[in-house]
């Protein structure tokens, strides 16, 4: 049979134990794991912020995980298509906030969505250590 690769994007700023489960449960839906980290550009679009880490450290901090076998920059959300093909995707995994956001790729891989891991944010890391300093 041949191999099954499982593709997922995400920001992955402030690295933290939710992206680890979330890049570990996706990987063991398939053979190969290949991730797209969103692009500081389209960070910005998104959440009228940059991200704290560049996109080159999230990319280098994403690639170190033993279950991923690639990273490549993600630039826009609408060329989700795009990127499933260029890379063989056979499942597209995104994170349960996300659900029904993405089924429009459905016509060329399955589409799954896993359950967030709950209590930890980005957004909440970034508030704690703000707060720290007051
Ligand atoms: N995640 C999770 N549990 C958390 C936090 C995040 O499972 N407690 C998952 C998200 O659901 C997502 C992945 O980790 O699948 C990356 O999360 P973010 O960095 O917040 O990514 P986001 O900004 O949502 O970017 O094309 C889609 C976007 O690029 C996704």
């Amino acid at each position: 049979m041949s191999e099954r690769t499982v593709i997922t994007f995400g920001t992955f700023d402030v690295f933290h134990v939710g992206h680890v489960r979330v890049l570990e449960r996706a990987a063991a839906l398939g053979d190969r794991l290949v991730v797209g980290v969103s692009a500081d550009e389209l960070n910005i679009s998104k959440k009228g912020r940059p991200p704290v880490y560049s996109e080159d450290e999230r990319m280098e901090i994403v690639k170190a995980m033993r279950v991923v076998d690639a990273v490549f920059l993600e630039e826009s959300l609408e060329q989700k298509k795009d990127y499933i093909l260029e890379h063989g995707a056979d499942v597209l995994v995104m994170g349960d906030d996300w659900t029904g956001r993405f089924d429009w790729v459905g016509d060329v891989c399955e589409v799954v969505y896993l359950p967030r891991t709950p209590s930890v944010s980005t957004t909440g890391l970034i508030e704690h250590i703000a707060g720290l300093g007051s």
